[in-house]
């Protein structure tokens, strides 16, 4: 099949999901075509069946606000034209899935038929999307792509919930592909940034509110106060001044690193003992997956879609939001020798629940069922 994905061409988990799920279509004999306006972070190199297609975006004095979405919807067009395209499938709903429609209606009166797919994260839905501004468009979005799906339950329950959708969502967990590690290397780099009996924390975000990395640094803090440990910090946003300032209040610095950006995270959770995710809300938790692939446990919150993914006892220890006491105290019993050599194990079985393998077959199917 030749498949158009649209997606946010950053370190956000929608574009890493379209991202992934578009390398390994193409590594299955699909053609790719992805369409954003910037090329997306986990593209990598050069390889078969892959293509790019750039929205360059017109600077004219007149616009305050460059129409993006218009010429997205106009490239679309011309990529299906050109490029006989079967399908398009869209990540993240604003302003992903109007823009499609919009491409399809034009198609249509061309006389070209394409469905489209729309796949809801999360903050298009549970944050931006609530915007009373956004809803009338979502709704008809929603209810207009040719399929939806959502990436868990708890998303799917959150999209009936908030808007007035009349039609069928399926779930279609998001996955994790497998990077061959290696082992000399992780203890290698482990070296570089803690010393032997030293424990290591890891947190992956965009360090805006809704990740609470003010709820990763005190759970640090008291883990730190028993454990000698590590806090390693990936990721830039809005909140990172104020982390690097509370690090400062809490005397920290010299055990919390901030790396910034990183493209290639899993290199970086493997050096960890546990992943921290204490988010206010969360419609699937890719990053805490994606530690769990690498044997990681996760300590999280019990908001939204992790408990779908991060397994109490088993995986790793959920707590209530907020509840930075009760997190402390399971990553410190998680620690302990004993408990963490088995949790690591758990986590990793965990997640091959998630496998690209599993996975991609549902999304293939549910092409073919449009194509045809
Ligand atoms: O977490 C973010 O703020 C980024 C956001 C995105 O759209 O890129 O992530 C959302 O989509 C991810 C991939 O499906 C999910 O794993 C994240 O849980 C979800 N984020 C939220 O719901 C806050």
């Amino acid at each position: 099949m030749k498949i158009g994905i649209v997606l946010y061409p950053t370190y956000g988990g929608s574009g890493v999901v379209a991202t992934e799920l578009g390398k390994a279509l193409a590594a299955k004999g699909h053609q790719i075509h992805f369409i954003t306006y910037s090329q997306p972070v986990r593209l990598g190199s050069f390889r078969e069946n892959i293509f790019y297609h750039e929205v360059s975006l017109t600077d004219y004095p007149l616009f305050d606000f460059q129409p993006y979405e218009t010429q997205l919807a106009s490239k679309m067009v011309d990529v299906v034209n050109h490029e006989k395209l079967d399908i398009l499938h869209v990540h993240y709903a604003i302003p992903h899935a109007s823009a499609a429609f919009m491409a399809q209606q034009i198609l249509k009166a061309q006389g070209i038929t394409i469905p489209f797919v729309t796949t809801l994260h999360g903050t298009d839905i549970t944050l931006v999307g609530k915007d009373p501004s956004f809803e009338p468009v979502i709704t008809f979005c929603i209810n207009h792509s040719d399929a939806v799906t959502t990436v868990s339950e708890s998303l799917k329950e959150d999209t009936y919930a908030h808007f007035q959708v009349t039609r069928d969502i399926q779930v279609i967990p998001n996955f994790v592909v497998e990077d061959a590690e290696d082992e000399h290397y992780t203890v290698y780099m482990r070296q570089k940034y803690a010393s032997d009996g030293e424990r290591i924390l890891c947190h992956i975000s965009n360090f805006r509110p809704v990740k609470r990395v003010d709820d990763v640094l005190r759970i640090f803090a008291k883990v730190n106060a028993v454990l000698p440990s590590k806090l390693i910090l990936v990721g830039d946003g809005p909140d990172r001044y104020h982390c690097e300032r509370l690090c400062r209040e809490l005397n920290l610095c010299d055990e919390v690193i901030f790396l910034g950006k990183v493209r290639d995270t899993s290199h970086v959770l493997e050096m960890a003992d546990v992943f921290l995710l204490p988010s206010e809300t969360e419609s699937f938790g890719l990053a805490a997956l994606e530690a769990m692939a690498v044997g990681v446990p996760v300590i999280s919150s019990n908001t939204g879609g992790i408990p779908e993914v991060n397994i109490h006892g088993f995986s790793g220890y959920l707590s209530n939001v907020g509840d930075i006491d009760d997190m402390a105290k399971n990553a410190i019993e998680l620690l302990k020798p004993e408990n963490h050599a088995v949790f690591k194990k758990q986590a990793k079985l965990r997640s091959e629940e998630f496998s690209l393998a599993r996975i991609l077959p549902l999304y293939e199917e549910l092409y073919r069922t449009l194509v045809k």
